[in-house]
């Protein structure tokens, strides 16, 4: 596979802010990911998100309710297992990420570096937000990249994005308290409408700018969705020091 985004590539990501590569992912290199994933997460392997501490909607209303022990992210992915560091920092991750963001990139160990486990039975939906909203860089520049070591769908709560929205400002009140674009303005309306489901084969991997509206629903599917992501920065654009952003140390490429 190359190491290198071909030109309509890079001009999709900086036009839509997001670019999908097909079959990135060897088929080793997620069968690893894959097991890793799911052998975690029946065992529980700390340190983990449940559905119950974001409170999104559809999730259960404590950690002690029916399906409170329902787990959203296994985090800390690159300390979990080697198969998701070696995938994160692969060469056809790590020549693409250059292309977008400068000869040196780190991983952001304290920013996602998570898998996403969409689970059937109590999986919540996700609203319009930007991952740069409560991260702290000296440029909001960063980009993540997610892998699918599935089928990803709208019945299994895919992601979706909003195109060119990481070019956009917008007035604070079109955001609410918790800077999730608001569904029921109208001025948010034909926006909203421009929305485009992120649909996945395993193997494949999405890029995705840090000011990318994106947001996803719950999985209605049978089988359990794993998507390890990861976030990655340019050296000259480190975390605000004392700030979350700078909690960990990141991982250079
Ligand atoms: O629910 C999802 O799969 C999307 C998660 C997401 O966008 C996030 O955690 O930033």
């Amino acid at each position: 596979m190359s190491e290198a985004f071909n030109r309509d590539a890079l001009a999709q990501f900086a036009d839509a802010g997001f670019v999908i590569v097909r079959g990135l992912l060897p088929e080793a290199a997620r069968e690893r990911m894959l097991a890793a994933a799911e052998r975690d997460l029946a065992a529980a392997v700390q340190p983990l998100e449940y559905e119950a501490d974001l409170q999104y909607p559809g999730a259960p209303p404590s950690r002690e309710s029916p399906g409170g022990r329902t787990v959203r992210r296994l985090l800390q992915a690159c300390a979990r297992d080697e198969a998701f560091r070696a995938a994160a920092t692969a060469p056809a991750i790590a020549g693409r990420l250059r292309q977008l963001l400068g000869s040196q990139v780190a991983l952001a160990q304290a920013h996602h570096n998570c898998v996403m486990t969409k689970q059937p039975q109590y999986s919540s939906q996700t609203l319009w937000h930007r991952d740069i909203r409560y991260w702290s860089y000296r440029r909001p520049e960063l980009v993540s990249a997610w892998f699918a070591l599935g089928e990803e769908h709208a019945d299994n709560g895919c992601l979706m994005v909003l195109p060119g929205t990481q070019r956009m400002e917008f007035e604070a009140g079109r955001l609410d308290a918790a800077q999730f674009l608001r569904p029921d303005l109208a001025e948010n309306r034909p926006l909203l409408e421009s929305k485009v489901d992120v649909e996945l084969a395993p193997g494949d991997v999405l890029f995705f700018h840090c000011r990318l509206f994106h947001a996803a629903g719950s999985n209605r599917s049978e089988r359990i969705k794993f998507s390890p992501v990861f976030t990655y920065r340019a050296q000259d654009n480190p975390p605000l020091p004392g700030s979350r952003s700078a909690s960990l140390p990141d991982i250079y490429l």
